[in-house]
């Protein structure tokens, strides 16, 4: 049986979505956050103490993006990923790394230094920095998207659930406009409205 564990809003929704996208088998355990995290027996699974992870059979896994692709590459026979020699393959792996590696952290910095971190460790010049950055990289995916339905082309991949969240998070935060980005307004509609998605974000 899989296992994820899970907390509500956080990146282990990339790997509940995926989970629901290809009908597999699983349980998930929600862990509250941030405490349950740093109990030893969570540290067994994922000694970083975050969330998301995965155990499946002998295998834990951590990472959010590699886990993805661990359940993508076990059990998706060929599922929300295009063919390796197709032109849609590259750009899909850029936007499948892109959304954790380049845009999550400057929303990560801003949620740090605005809710998370205790007053006095709050650096007052990271927001308007990150905020920018937020921006200029929406500005970016905004004309990727153009008319094209999703990251990948126009087929729904695990891209579009990898950066789905990381919308989320924005959103989350408030710095989404759909006035302002259209492209990504009626891409993320049409990944917000998979049942999938509602059962990761509901859960
Ligand atoms: N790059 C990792 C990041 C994991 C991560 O930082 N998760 C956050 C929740 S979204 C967390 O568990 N934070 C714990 C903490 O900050 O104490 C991934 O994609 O899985």
């Amino acid at each position: 049986m899989i296992t994820l564990y899970h907390a509500p809003n956080s990146r282990s929704i990339r790997v509940y979505a995926t989970l629901e996208e290809l009908g597999l088998q699983y349980e998930v355990k929600q862990l509250k956050f941030p405490e349950d995290l740093r109990s030893d027996a969570y540290l067994k699974i994922n000694p970083l103490a975050r969330v998301p992870a995965l155990a499946d059979g002998d295998v834990t896994l951590f990472e959010s993006g590699a886990i993805v692709q661990y359940l993508l590459a076990r059990y998706g026979n060929g599922r929300l990923e295009p063919a390796t020699e197709s032109a849609e393959f590259p750009v899909y792996l850029q936007w499948f790394h892109c959304a954790e590696a380049t845009f999550l952290p400057p929303v990560s910095d801003l949620i740090q230094h605005t809710m998370v971190l205790p007053e006095g460790e709050r650096v007052p010049g990271v927001i308007p920095w990150s905020q920018n950055r937020i921006y200029a990289n929406l500005d970016v995916l905004e004309t990727a998207l153009g008319d094209r339905e999703f990251l990948a082309g126009s087929t729904f991949s695990a891209a579009d659930i990898m950066m789905a969240y990381t919308l989320h998070l924005v959103k989350l935060v408030q710095l989404f406009n759909a006035e302002d980005h259209p492209n990504i307004g009626s891409w993320l509609e049409k990944v917000e409205s998979r049942p999938a998605w509602k059962v990761a974000v509901g859960g």
